[in-house]
């Protein structure tokens, strides 16, 4: 799918108004009703009935693989304005750059002192909590209008952005749906228009919470800088996170050069089958061989739309609007 706003790199002030009218279409959990007291602090804010049926609702749309907002998160807003972060991390803030990535220790550790980690996705539901495995956290920064052209992650786990100053508006869509594959909570077949885009606009103390497949783009909106945090999380909830998303989009996903290698995550029970293991990994070679993936094979039909000749025969986008 083209992007919507051309190729341009600054939406112009009308798109932006227009823009900044979006309703939100997805679901949103309260992380302070999760969390059961203020961050920082123990002050009790709800009753336990009512903390358990929010944290159902998250890990039920984990579980579905759907998209939701989490409101209410904790951070420390004097430490993201852009010029703290200059000084705290000069060496981080050399360049123009539109995303850093805290894969240096040291500035990961002072990051996650200062915003909330949603410690609760990892929540086992047993009555214990394993350990939220967050990879590096990623910067976003950037001006009024800036533009995040369409593009999905590599990797093979959920993603979680955090917004910290200004707001952004996110779209997100997911290719498969277009096969109206897609289920509501009720059972019911969702209309392929309804669940394949969904937009929601980030305020700071929002976050957006996104699976694998899901193409994203965004547009900062505020007048204000843009400062966020992304990283990709693996939350072991309830006998494998996102089980029932990977039993009906998993072998599709892992069809394609991005999560081909997934296997572990995406199918688990092809783990302890050797026959079946060996063909996803004879497949994911070919996927990842340059002949299919960099400069593709015109007229290959594996995916489910022909190639183009230099293009990924797939629903993805090219190689070089991969984020990571
Ligand atoms: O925040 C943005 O502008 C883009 C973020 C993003 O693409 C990501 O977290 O994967």
């Amino acid at each position: 799918m083209a992007s919507p706003y051309g190729p341009v790199e600054h939406a112009t002030p009308e798109v932006m108004a227009e823009l900044g009218e979006v309703a939100c279409s997805l679901e949103v959990v309260d992380a302070q009703l999760i969390r059961g007291h203020d961050w920082g602090g123990d002050e009790q804010v709800a009753d336990a009935g009512a903390v358990a049926s929010e944290r159902e609702k998250a890990f039920r749309l984990i579980d579905a693989g759907r998209p939701f907002i989490v409101t209410g998160l904790g951070f420390d807003a004097p430490f993201w304005e852009l010029r703290t972060l200059e000084t705290a991390f000069p060496q981080w803030f050399n360049d123009e750059g539109y995303v850093r990535i805290a894969n240096d220790e040291a500035i990961s550790a002072e990051l996650k002192k200062h915003y909330e980690q949603p410690v609760w996705l990892a929540d086992l539901g047993d009555g214990s909590v394993a350990d939220l495995d967050i990879g590096s956290e990623y910067l976003f920064t950037g001006k009024s209008g800036k533009i995040t052209r369409r593009h999905i992650d590599d990797g093979c786990s959920a993603a979680f952005s955090l917004q910290l100053r200004g707001h952004k508006i996110w779209d997100l869509d997911f290719p498969l749906n277009a096969t109206g594959e897609v289920y509501a909570d009720d059972g019911s077949v969702l209309a392929p228009e309804e669940e394949t885009l969904v937009s929601c606009i980030l305020y700071p103390g929002d976050a957006i919470v996104f699976f694998a497949g899901w193409h994203h783009e965004t547009v900062i909106l505020s007048d204000e800088d843009s400062v966020s945090v992304s990283f990709d999380f693996t939350a072991p909830t309830r006998g494998g996170a996102q089980a029932s998303f990977y039993a009906k989009h998993g072998e599709a996903l892992l069809g394609t050069p991005y999560y081909c290698d997934c296997v572990a995550t995406m199918d688990p029970a092809a783990m302890d089958d050797a026959a079946k293991l060996a063909d996803y990994d004879a497949q994911c070679d070919f996927l990842k061989a340059p002949t299919f993936g960099g400069s593709a094979v015109a007229g290959d039909d594996r995916g489910s739309l022909p190639c183009k000749e230099g293009e990924y025969c797939w629903l993805c986008p090219a190689d070089d609007e991969l984020l990571d």
